[in-house]
Parts: C-alpha cells; structure tokens; sequence
C-alpha cells in the first residue's frame, strides 16, 4: 500500500502563469494591458493600505488591525473575474476584494475606527468588515462559518436561476473546521454555483500546514467530496485570474462548485496581536523578495511587456497613500456612535425593558460626562 494519503495530488500541480524569471511578449490569460495595469494598481492600494494600518495601530491609533500583505494576488486575481452580482462570502483577511470592487476607502477606514460612519456601527471586531450593496457579506470570528451560508447563497441562486456565482474562502487552518466539511459535502451533492478558494498561506497563526493537515497538498481534499479542484500559484495574479475565471464560468454554465487551492505566505503577522518572529524566525522576508513578493512579479512581468515605468510606480504609490491617509484622518476625526444605537436595530418597536435600560444608560452617561468633563482629553 502507498503511504501517500488517498486522494493527496503530487505537488507539482502547481498552475503558474508568470514563470520564475519569465520575459514574456504577450499578454496573458487573455487581459490587456488595462486590465493589467487596474490589477497591479489594486494589489497596491491593498499593500498600501496595509502599510497604514499597521502605523495606526502600533501608533494607538486604533485599536486592533488585520493585514494581508503577501495575499494580493489572492484578492485581485479572484475578483477581477466577477461580476458585478456575484456574492463574496470572505474571512478576515480578503477585504482588498472590497477595494477592488470599487468601495470606498471611507467605508474600510470607518470601520477600523469603529465611528459613526462604520456601517457595522462599531459593533463589530475591527477587520471584519461588510459591504451590502457589493454582495461583500461580513465574515464571522468563529473560523468556518461562512462557508456553509455561501453554499446556502449558491443554491438560491440555482433554485432562482439567478447567473450570479458565490466566491468563498477559507484558510488551510479553516479547512479543518466542521463547516469546510459541510459545505464542502454540501456543494458535492447539490453543486451550487459557487467557488471555494483555500488561501494557503502556510500557517494558522503559528501552526504550519504541514502539523495541520495529513494530506500532501490541500485542494487534493476535493476528491473525497466529489468536487473538482485545482491548485494554483496564489502569488502569480494572472494564473490566479485565470484558474478563477474558469471557475466561475463552469459555475455559470450549471456544471457546479470548484475548489481552488491558491498556495500563498502571509508575510505579516497573524494580526496585530500577534509576533511571528517567534515560531518563524525571519523566514517571511524570501517571501517579500523579488522572486517571491506578488506586486514584485507582477512588476517584472510588466516591464517586460513594456507596461511599466519607474514614474508610472512612483505615481501609483503617491495615489495609493494620499487616498488611504485623506481616508483615515476623516475616519478619526469622526464621532464614536452614540450610546443608544446600541439598541437599534434588533426590535422595529423596542420593548419597555430595553426603552428602560436605555433612557438609564443615557442619563448615567450624560451624568458622568457632565461630572467628568475635560478630564480625559483625546
Ligand atoms: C472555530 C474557531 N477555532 C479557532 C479560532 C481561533 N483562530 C482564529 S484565526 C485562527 C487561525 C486561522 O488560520 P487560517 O485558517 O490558516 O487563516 P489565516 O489566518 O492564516 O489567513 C484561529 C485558530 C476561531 N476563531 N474559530
């Protein structure tokens, strides 16, 4: 008997469309140099946001924050194939698929500060952003659950013969979660026109994949639930574009769910809570090399096609940073929500106890701001 786990694939599975030190002459995956100039732009507006991120957080400037630096390709190349009606069910880490479709940065930047103007209403842990009228649904702490509601979206859309597909993702610690299984059973029998992407990023938190999971490479999981997969270079954007376009087209055409394994780094930490230098050493920094790094192979890939110039970067970058920076001094110069939203949008008519409670906490809290006032200055 062989001693590779049933269903594992080889890992030269890789699909790769920039190959290692590639000097290409043509487009690729069918994109014009528009479309590869809007990806490169997008995966720099999401490292550039992260770059901000993380100096108001270590700064204390806000409280908690998410990065994904290293996993741009992931949220460009995945979402440059969508339409427009298309639903994105995310974990934490692909809110870049926000910037990329179009939000505005207000929105993401709100959220990190918790304001008035956070469309969770600062009810929510920062970095689990939500966006209704992009179909970009606010991801859940507990790892795995959204997997199932996305499988629940797809097979609306199957019984109301509605073209719209359903993007989901997980981590490779999330597949090991009881709802990777359910969905992933689920979409097998039933085959839902959605697209489960499994960001491989080798580690959740400090555990790497190898001490998570038996099998060799993780899409080889699709064989057990009948769902047909494949695995991709999650750094090489256009491979990325390309494998998800498939995807979504087959879903499009009736012929049911596809699992992507899209084999990545998170060159960051975890989260903000979070020093990787203490089970990784400083193993991340190859992954920011320029063989490595996603915007850098990307920029390589262009400069051979004769689409970049140093202006052109210097440009993007300026833009990218001047937006992100207007967003977040807007964002904390705006008010906390006030107190009694908290009782908002549970009852359309709330019930006397909570009227109660509520027209206490204002009189407590307007009492002790009125005590106590100067004396915690911002
Ligand atoms: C059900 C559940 N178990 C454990 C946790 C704690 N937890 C939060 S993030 C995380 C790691 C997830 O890693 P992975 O799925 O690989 O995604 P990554 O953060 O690496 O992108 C864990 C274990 C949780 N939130 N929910």
């Amino acid at each position: 008997m062989s001693s590779k786990p049933a269903g594992s694939a080889p890992k030269d599975t890789l699909l790769r469309v920039m190959a290692e030190n590639a000097k290409p002459d043509q487009f690729p995956a069918g994109l014009t140099a528009e479309d590869i100039k809007r990806m490169y732009e997008g995966m720099i507006l999401i490292r550039a946001y992260d770059e901000r991120q993380k100096n108001l957080q270590r700064s204390g400037r806000i409280g908690f924050c998410v990065t994904s630096t290293g996993e741009e390709a992931v949220q460009v190349g995945t979402s440059h194939a969508l339409e427009a009606n298309d639903w994105v069910y995310p974990y934490y880490r692909q809110y870049g698929i926000m910037l990329y479709r179009g939000v505005p940065l207000n929105v993401l930047a709100n959220h990190l500060y918790g304001n008035e103007g956070d469309l969770a209403k600062g009810r929510q842990m920062p970095a689990h952003y939500t966006h209704r009228d992009t179909h970009f649904v606010s991801s859940s702490s507990v790892i795995g659950t959204h997997l199932i509601h996305a499988a629940g979206t797809a097979m609306a859309a199957k019984y109301k013969k509605d073209p719209s597909v359903t993007v989901t993702y997980i981590g490779d610690g999330g597949t090991s979660s009881n709802d990777f299984h359910s969905a992933m059973t689920f979409a097998g029998v039933f085959k839902p026109p959605m697209v489960l992407f499994i960001v491989n990023n080798q580690y959740a938190i400090s555990l790497p994949v190898a001490k998570q999971c038996g099998a060799e490479t993780l899409h080889s999981k699709g064989v057990g639930y009948g769902v047909p997969a494949i695995r991709v270079d999650g750094n090489d954007v256009f491979a990325v574009y390309q494998a998800s376009r498939e995807a979504y087209a087959r879903a499009r055409a009736g012929e049911g769910p596809t699992l992507i394994e899209l084999f990545t780094y998170r060159a960051g930490p975890h989260s903000s809570s979070d020093d990787p230098t203490r089970y990784r050493g400083n193993e991340a920094e190859s992954w920011l090399s320029e063989d490595k790094d996603p915007i850098a192979r990307a920029r390589r890939y262009m400069q051979s096609l004769g689409i970049w110039t140093e202006a052109y970067e210097n440009q993007v970058w300026e833009e990218a940073r001047t937006r992100i920076n207007l967003a977040t001094s807007e964002a904390e110069a705006t008010a906390e929500p006030s107190w009694d939203s908290l009782f908002e949008d549970v009852y359309a008519e709330l019930p006397p106890a909570l009227i109660r409670q509520r027209d206490e906490l204002i009189e407590k809290e307007s009492g002790f701001e009125r005590q106590h006032e100067g004396e915690f200055p911002l």
